[in-house]
């Protein structure tokens, strides 16, 4: 799936420049899909590393502390809500770490301490701003619920020791997995819009199925769904108790769809999460 055409080349080449200025990156993942928000590409190019995983809110715990787990056996890694800064000064202790083993090296080569200059980076929408807010205080990192909001670059002094970069370039993922394609798009990361909006549908039911969490549809909605019914089936339901009609009463699936997506992406449905650590060897 082409998603990104164009930006992806650019916005690589603009974080390996500002990769250059930084000592320490702080890769954001959505708490819902660690997994499918994670970019795999930079590996080569990152030196030191936090990662995070926001959204904590709307993600199920159990499986947020299970990636959590899995990522700390290489990486430090914090879970966060960027929005009630949930996290902030536990994520604020690990830069101070890192900091100081940062620092460490350097006195070791000769060379003066300094603060740390770190950097933010993550799909879009996964909350980079609204973290960067989080870490700054009264700072002026502009958030928005639509994807590529920020543009400028700004420095943030989060405190005495550490500096932060807000920077234009956001990762674009290389969404050529239809699964990774469809759970970017169901957590906000690509908009509705590249997709067909019923597809995106079917997938989020056939995601919560696999995880059994249709419970979390069935109760929201407050539809009957039998066992092993399928997503094509389940849909005009939904849209029946939501008056998604189109002239002449027939179910308007597209409108149902919308809905169905939109309160999984706002989290009406409850603490959701796509992916759940399998027994693969991750990398993060
Ligand atoms: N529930 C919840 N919402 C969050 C959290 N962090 C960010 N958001 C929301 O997610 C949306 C995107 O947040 P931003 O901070 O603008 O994301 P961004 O990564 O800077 O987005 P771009 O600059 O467009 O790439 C906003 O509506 C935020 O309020 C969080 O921890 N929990
Ligand atoms: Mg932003």
């Amino acid at each position: 799936m082409n998603i990104f055409p164009g930006h992806m080349a650019k916005a690589k080449r603009v974080l390996k420049e500002n990769l250059k200025n930084v000592d320490l990156v702080i890769e954001v993942l959505d708490a819902r899909i660690p997994f499918s928000s994670h970019n795999k590409e930079l590996k080569d190019i990152i030196k030191e590393k936090i990662v995070v995983l926001n959204k904590k809110d709307l993600a199920e715990q159990k499986y947020t502390d299970q990636w959590k787990n899995v990522i700390e056996e290489t990486l430090p890694c914090v879970k966060i809500n960027s929005v009630k800064k949930s996290g902030i000064n536990k994520l604020k202790k690990q830069m101070e770490e890192k900091q100081e083993q940062i620092n460490h090296k350097r006195v070791e080569k000769g060379i003066n301490k300094r603060p740390v200059r770190a950097i933010i980076i993550g799909i879009p929408n996964v909350g980079k701003s609204a973290l960067i807010n989080a870490l700054g205080g009264k700072s002026s990192a502009k958030t928005g619920n639509t994807p590529g909001v920020t543009r400028g670059k700004q420095w943030i002094k989060v405190s005495e020791n550490i500096e932060l970069l807000d920077m234009p370039g956001i990762l674009y993922p290389k969404a050529e997995d239809e699964d990774i394609a469809y759970k970017l798009v169901l957590t906000g990361a690509i908009d509705l819009k590249k997709v067909d909006t019923e597809n995106a549908a079917y997938k989020l039911l056939k995601y919560l199925k696999e995880l059994n969490r249709l419970d979390a549809v069935i109760d929201y909605y407050g539809i009957e769904v039998f066992e092993n019914e399928h997503p094509y089936d389940i849909l005009p339901k939904i849209g029946r108790k939501r008056g998604c009609l189109m002239t002449g009463g027939k179910i308007d699936r597209n409108r149902a769809a919308t809905l169905l997506v939109n309160d999984y992406r706002d989290g009406e449905l409850g603490k959701i999460s796509l992916e759940k650590p399998g027994s693969a060897n991750y990398e993060f």
